[in-house]
């Protein structure tokens, strides 16, 4: 029964905008504590609330030093399990290249693949390690990570071990997402509708092995048809598992529509969503997730439609996109400045964005997301005056703390 209490801070609860798909508030309890007992929050409220009875037992007490307490931030959209990097094809598409016609030259996943394949797990975990670790210093509890530069059975296994291995150490929560119908890989050069066959039968051994939390897949032109994405999820829907889909990234696939019709968890990127894509999304509760540093990263123009996801009642989550190819970014604050600077997403929509709302697009709202009784002791706590600071200050490293499931992370 090991009690930890927190005092001399600051909540942004975030509950408020859980509460409603687009609530705009922190949930500000001011002059607050919180209770952790057993790696969960058993209590919370001002400070002068805080009776000797509720006090009862506790072992630890931190001074948060008139910080600020939020949730952990989450991040619900990495690639953070890869070999080499692309900083080749920054200079080329610097150089006037655009990501299409790089990746259809060979290069851009396929060319990642290439280094994944050749990479043992070391030293795949090694690198997403380090990458791991600068997310957590900037706040994160918890992380999803998908395969999807492997594209051959061994390798996909291999990401999805190594993001299983990430999770294990114990630094933040890690969802694994299968995503084999990432790329075509050159062995199937041709063959498209026998690759999805192929990740069709390695889904059904890698769930088996207890490796994969959701399924995921690239629909796009460069990529995979609706139709083969169709193929895909119905086999995820007869193993139980959730969907999600990088869809309207490039153009306008009716991928949105397609998850949210398979009540999926999310569709990510949305550039080119369209209102069908919008209503279908707002209906099945489907989240947005918004990746803004891919879109500064391929600079693009074209903007998701914020505000009318916003009318619509869509929950908009803020991830890293963490990959080589288009985010090589391991700042969360960075993505939630950009989700501010560029999409035009309120700093609280933006927070709400990296707790609540990611929370949900993982399928774990009722775990995570929020300071609320009865949640995972996921926290971070911030040398920030008002909370709209962190999607404010660029470099400014301001975390004082960090808890992942009550325990405190050095
Ligand atoms: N969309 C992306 O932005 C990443 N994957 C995807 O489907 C990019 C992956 C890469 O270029 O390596
Ligand atoms: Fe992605």
């Amino acid at each position: 029964m090991s009690a930890t209490l927190i005092r001399n801070v600051h909540l942004a609860t975030m509950a408020d905008s859980a509460a409603t798909a687009n609530g705009a508030g922190y949930g500000e309890l001011r002059d607050a504590a919180l209770l952790v007992r057993d790696g969960r929050i058993a209590w919370l409220g001002r400070a002068d609330a805080l009776t000797g009875e509720i006090a009862a037992g506790v072992a630890e007490e931190i001074d948060g030093e008139g910080g600020w307490l939020t949730p952990g931030l989450i991040d619900c959209h990495t690639h953070l399990v890869f070999g080499g990097d692309r900083s080749h094809e920054f200079e080329l598409r610097l150089e006037g290249a655009s990501y299409e016609e790089i990746a259809r030259a060979g290069g851009g996943i396929r060319s990642t693949v290439a280094a994944t394949r050749a990479a043992g797990e070391d030293a795949l975990f090694a690198a997403a390690r380090g990458r791991l670790a600068r997310l957590e210093a900037e706040g994160v509890t918890r992380v999803e990570i998908k395969s999807g530069y492997g594209l051959d059975f061994d390798s996909e296994r291999r990401m999805l071990r190594v993001a299983r291995r990430l999770g294990a150490a114990g630094g933040a929560a890690v969802h694994t997402t299968y995503l084999a119908a990432h790329a075509l890989p050159p062995e199937y050069q041709g063959r498209q509708d026998d690759y999805v066959a192929a990740c069709i039968a390695w889904l059904g051994i890698l769930h088996g092995e207890g490796l994969i939390d959701a399924v995921d897949a690239f629909c796009e032109n460069i990529a995979f048809s609706p139709a083969q994405v169709e193929r895909l999820f119905d086999a995820a829907g007869a193993l139980g598992l959730p969907v999600k889909l990088h869809a309207e990234q490039l153009s306008d696939q009716g991928g949105a529509g397609l998850v949210a019709r398979r009540r999926g968890l999310s569709a990510d990127h949305l550039e080119w969503l369209d209102a069908d894509g919008i209503a279908a999304m707002a209906a099945a509760g489907t989240v947005a997730v918004m990746l803004p540093v891919a879109f500064y990263y391929l600079r693009e123009t074209r903007l998701p439609p914020i505000d009318a996801l916003r009318a619509a009642g869509v929950a908009m989550a803020v991830a890293t996109d963490c990959n080589p190819g288009t985010a090589p970014c391991t700042s969360a604050l960075l993505a939630l400045n950009m989700a501010c600077t560029l999409f035009r997403l309120t700093p609280a929509e933006a927070l709400a964005g990296m707790t609540c709302h990611a929370a949900r697009a993982l399928g774990v709202q009722d775990q995570a997301g929020t300071l609320e009784v009865g949640k995972r002791a996921d926290l971070a706590l911030w040398r920030i005056g008002r909370p709209a600071e962190l999607c404010y200050w660029l470099g400014a490293a301001p975390l004082a703390g960090r808890w992942v499931g009550g325990v405190k992370m050095a």
